[in-house]
């Protein structure tokens, strides 16, 4: 079964194509603190847009992560959002792309340097109130947004890089957590059969993606997990990173990530949290649950959002009241969703 893209993704690819006409230069964007999808994404869409002669340009609110730059092959092209630089180049762009997030304010300080430009968005989060507007091919049944981009490509007719090629297929490997979590679907896996058949490696990308793992991640890994809790009665477990020695060991936001797996993992558990201190009182929390608990709809609650499996929240308070709140309204989201009132849940 080879990959055909989805009927009812064929209108939105189109609106992409035909924003992209005759452009010179893309400004590619993700959300903060990009993940493997965010960043993979971007490197495969502006390979591909390089290809085909527009000027591409990586414009993130946060630094992109070191551990992705082995997708670029030899040259960066990437600006700091927050240097004089990238102000210019958004001046002098006449087109920008958002991937992996659709709403304004999970773009930060890149938001005003793109606003005035004609802006496409590839996504594949659910659709939140803060969208950001423009062109938009938005699909939440996809794996990652490295599929959606895969999608463009194949309706444009490539050319595919190999930058483009291992670019999506990070984005798919690490957004599915390996083909491990809910969303490995048989189409993402024909996409990725289509990837390997044109040169990706899976080892050579596992080893890349999974296999530097700084130290420094796996000494912040020993105290968080001192932090551990579970209350086994409602399934919820939680993790807290501490935060003197996030400091001391210099680590980075990315050397949190799949870091609530571990909670995450354990026996009887349907909802992990994870949580951190950002700056002074401010605490991030992410969410993973392992169903049936809607943790897109839990974190909204704080002012976050993401998937219904996978979500996070910035919320303001001391790291003890946020958690505190968070795992008693998560406890209630688990109670309530086991036995929603006046429904036979069994329907
Ligand atoms: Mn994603």
């Amino acid at each position: 079964m080879t990959y055909q893209t989805p009927e009812d993704r064929l209108e939105a690819i189109d609106g992409v194509l035909t924003a992209l006409e005759g452009k010179k230069r893309a400004i590619l964007t993700t959300h903060l603190n990009a993940d493997g999808d965010g960043a993979g994404s971007q490197v495969a869409f502006g390979s591909w847009l390089r290809a085909r002669g527009v000027e591409a340009w990586i414009v993130n609110p946060t630094p992109f992560p070191d551990r992705y730059r082995f997708l670029f092959d030899g040259s960066f092209w990437i600006a700091d959002a927050a240097g004089p630089e990238s102000a210019k180049l958004c001046e002098e762009a006449d087109v920008a792309v958002v991937l992996d997030t659709g709403e304004k304010h999970r773009i930060g300080r890149t938001r005003p340097l793109i606003k005035g430009l004609p802006t496409v968005v590839i996504d594949h989060h659910p659709e939140g109130e803060d969208s950001i507007e423009g062109v938009s091919f938005r699909a939440a049944d996809a794996s990652a947004t490295g599929e959606l981009v895969f999608d463009v490509l194949s309706v444009a007719g490539g050319p595919w890089t190999e930058e483009a090629v291992r670019g999506m297929y990070v984005a798919i490997l690490t957004d599915t957590g390996g083909f491990r979590f809910s969303n490995s679907t048989a189409r993402c896996h024909q996409v990725v059969a289509e990837l390997i058949g044109r040169g990706v490696e899976p080892d050579e990308m596992h080893r890349e993606v999974f296999g530097a793992v700084p130290l420094r991640r796996f000494q912040l890994l020993r105290h968080a997990l001192t932090h551990l809790e579970v209350d086994e009665h409602s399934g919820v477990a939680w993790v807290t990173v501490p935060t003197k020695e996030y400091k001391e060991l210099g680590a980075v936001p990315d050397d949190l990530e799949n870091l609530v797996d571990y909670p995450r993992s354990i026996e009887g558990v349907k909802v992990a949290l994870l949580f951190r201190e950002t700056k002074e009182n401010t605490t991030k929390v992410s969410f993973r649950s392992n169903g049936p608990v809607d943790v897109n709809a839990l974190a909204r609650r704080f002012g976050g959002g993401g998937h219904v499996r996978a979500a996070g929240a910035l919320v303001v308070g001391s790291l003890e009241s946020v958690r505190a709140e968070v795992v008693e309204a998560t406890r209630q989201a688990v109670e309530n969703t086991e036995s929603p009132t006046g429904t036979d849940s069994q329907e």
